[in-house]
């Protein structure tokens, strides 16, 4: 590691994005590039997120680079669905191949970042106090990287030891014999519960906001499925360009009002039994029509009383508010089947939410549940929170919290009025959670790599987008929302709700990745329309 301060470019964040992002801009265009990790290692989301039964929702062989063919053929995952361990020796593993290390800096928390319009340079600092600068500043920070526990009173005065899914201890942490509350039944809650009970005395789920599941059936991937994977990997890649999340599959043409009950019936079945996200693809109009989503909903709660044995359980696990993936819809190994051991046990919260911690355990306005330890299941200050947590300045001193005062506001997710020069990977106003996340942010990565080959190629000094564009962009991540029903989940972190005093603005793009990727090479094509070039 050298000790200039002085860098073409500098990304914030060693996860998938910040990797590819420094691959693209040192060896590809020749920048001389540093990267700043607040982690003592590669791996962003996956460095973090170590909780028991953490596990990827896409499956393995989507959930990889797709830039290098070689690294697709020399690498081999062995399951459907990726564990944590995996996926971080598979991000160790390109960090090597491609020798990232000596330009990343570890341990490094950026703290604030200005611009200095004289010198057209970023001017970085980080926790330690260093001071660093550039001309180009891109953010690789992730979408769910700052965790929110939630602000609970008392939680001081817990006598026991309390945890955070996304910020679990690298050691791990021992259940055995131990009473355990989980708050919180998201992707993640979901995931984790059946493994905690494995090990628990007794484990006690808080629920506030039912949730819909279907089954991941993970497995061993078969020899067969390893070679086709090698053997299709363009064809694979292909399919995950063209479809409107990213994924390996296609979503069936068919609407629901295109078959009979029995039949359609049938094919939930038949997406249950081969599980995962792809139920949600069994037709197209279900996140369209609420009508249509109400016969998915009606299934998934059949399944989930089915299996509950306990009725009063099963009634609260089933009192779902919200149409089938208006939220992030979760995939589990045994979650439902959890409810079924005599060591864990479902609050509901609807009805009697909690007042607060003490020192032994939580108390709702129904009773206090004593507790060895916590898990905060609670999510994340999604999209934004990990801006907000740095101190950034654009031109003239704009600060981005006063510029993102009313929500996040961006043109294509890519850039923030009055910011030049900055880029945002994966940023509010693109698809990015919609979408199977290294799809989304090899696009964004190749998209501001090749920009920034022009800028050079071409002598221009600084690129920024307007007021004007970037309201243009809000409207129509608006409209893209409202033409589905994911706004009707009120209280998803899509829109903030989950996090209290967020303004409520939908911030990923719903528009579908393809249309996206349209959009953006439409922009790069019309020489960077609803850009401003300066010298
Ligand atoms: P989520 O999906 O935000 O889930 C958080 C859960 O925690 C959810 O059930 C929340 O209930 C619950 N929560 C949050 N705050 C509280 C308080 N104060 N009291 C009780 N319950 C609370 O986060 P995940 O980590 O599960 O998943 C995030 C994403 O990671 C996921 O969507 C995938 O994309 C990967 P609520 O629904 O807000 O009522």
């Amino acid at each position: 590691m050298t000790t200039t301060t002085e860098f073409d470019a500098i990304v914030i964040g060693a996860g998938f994005a910040g990797m590819y992002q420094l691959i693209c801009l040192r060896d590809r265009l020749g920048l001389k590039t540093r990267v700043l990790e607040a982690g003592d290692g590669v791996g962003g989301t996956w460095y973090w997120n170590r909780y028991p039964g953490a596990r990827c929702d896409s499956e393995s062989h989507s959930y990889q680079y797709y830039f290098s063919r070689e690294l697709v053929q020399e690498w081999e995952w062995s399951e459907r669905y990726p564990q944590q361990p995996e996926i971080l020796r598979y991000l160790n593993h390109v960090a090597d191949r491609f020798d990232l290390r000596r330009d990343i800096e570890f341990n490094t928390r950026v703290t604030a970042a200005r611009y200095d319009a004289a010198a057209n340079r970023w001017h970085v600092t980080t926790a330690a106090g260093e001071e660093m600068s550039c001309t180009w500043l891109i953010t690789a920070i992730g979408c769910l990287s700052s965790a929110n526990v939630p602000n609970i009173p008392g939680l001081a005065d817990f006598k026991g030891d309390w945890y955070h899914t996304g910020q679990w201890p690298h050691e791990g942490v021992d259940f055995t014999g131990k009473r355990v509350g989980q708050i919180g039944t998201g992707s993640t809650g979901i995931q984790a519960v059946p493994v905690i009970a494995e090990t628990a005395a007794e484990l006690t789920v808080f629920q506030r906001t039912a949730n819909y599941s279907v089954p991941a059936h993970n497995a061993p991937l078969s020899p067969e499925f390893k070679r086709y994977v090698k053997e299709h990997a363009d064809d694979i890649r292909d399919t995950t360009r063209r479809t409107p999340n990213g994924h390996p599959f296609e979503i069936a043409q068919r609407s629901v009002w295109d078959v009979s009950a029995e039949e359609r019936e049938a094919l939930y079945e038949k997406a249950w039994e081969k599980g995962g996200l792809q139920f949600r693809a069994t037709f197209q109009d279900l996140l369209v029509d609420k009508a249509a989503n109400d016969t998915a909903a009606a299934f998934l709660k059949g399944k989930i009383r089915s299996i509950v044995k306990d009725p009063a359980t099963a009634a609260a696990l089933a009192d779902i508010d919200h149409p089938y993936a208006a939220k992030r819809p979760p995939i589990d190994s045994f979650y439902f089947e959890a409810f079924n051991r005599p060591n864990v046990h479902l609050v509901d919260l609807r009805s009697k939410p909690i007042e607060r911690i003490t020192a032994n355990g939580v108390k709702t306005s129904g009773a206090e549940y004593p507790l060895d330890i916590i898990v905060f299941a609670t999510g994340f200050d999604a999209m934004t929170g990990p801006f907000m947590r740095m101190d950034i300045a654009g031109r003239d001193g704009l600060k981005l919290k006063d510029a993102w005062a009313a929500g996040p506001r961006t043109y294509l997710g890519l850039q923030v009025a009055g910011f030049p020069n900055l880029f945002t990977v994966t940023g509010p106003g693109s698809p990015s959670v919609l979408c199977n996340m290294p799809v989304c942010i090899e696009q964004h990565v190749e998209w501001i790599t090749d920009c920034i080959a022009h800028l050079r190629a071409n002598n221009i000094a600084t690129i920024e987008t307007s007021d004007e564009e970037a309201e243009k962009w809000v409207a129509h991540v608006n409209d893209a929302a409202n033409a589905t029903l994911l706004p009707m989940a009120g209280h998803s972190w899509y829109l903030g709700a989950n996090v209290p005093g967020k303004p409520r603005v939908f911030m990923p793009y719903a528009g579908g990745m393809l249309r996206y990727r349209e959009i953006c090479n439409h922009v790069a094509a019309r020489n960077y329309a609803g850009f401003k070039f300066g010298t």
